[in-house]
């Protein structure tokens, strides 16, 4: 675990967040899936009955979407399919339809600046979101 945070620090010179943390396990939290490359776990916040947040344990620059690069397709596409077999397991309130979203800086609500998709399920969601 230490040795992708590591790899953050050595390879991005964006400021550490929390997910660092939890990631090293500093921090507790609830993690639902994890292998080499990410980490998901309970929202500590969460706006929907069922709230999972999928992150890339290497951050690699990666505070935004929207910093994204074609080296990173690879990772974006593993992200994208977690959350999708995370939308898709009853066992963690899931299953019935879920809402996967980006928030992609400040005024799209962004607090955390590591690149991390939200899961939220178990309930009917509305659109336009808020
Ligand atoms: P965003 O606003 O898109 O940057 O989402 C950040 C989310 O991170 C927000 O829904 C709350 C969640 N969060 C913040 N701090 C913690 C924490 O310490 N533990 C966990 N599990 N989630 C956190």
């Amino acid at each position: 675990r230490w040795d992708s945070i590591w790899l953050a620090g050595v390879r991005d010179k964006e400021p550490e967040t929390l997910f660092d943390k939890i990631i090293s396990g500093e921090i507790p939290a609830t993690i639902v899936k994890e292998d080499d490359k990410m980490m998901a776990f309970k929202d500590i916040n969460p706006a929907a009955p069922a709230h999972v947040l999928v992150i890339p344990k290497d951050r690699n620059g990666l505070t935004r979407l929207s910093k994204a690069t074609k080296e990173q397709s690879e990772m974006l596409g593993h992200l994208m399919l977690t959350a999708g077999e995370i939308a898709a397991d009853e066992s963690l309130g899931f299953g019935n339809g879920a809402r996967i979203v980006v928030n992609d800086g400040k005024s799209a609500g962004q607090e955390v600046f590591h690149l991390h998709i939200h899961v939220l399920g178990g309930r009917e969601f509305t659109w336009p979101p808020g």
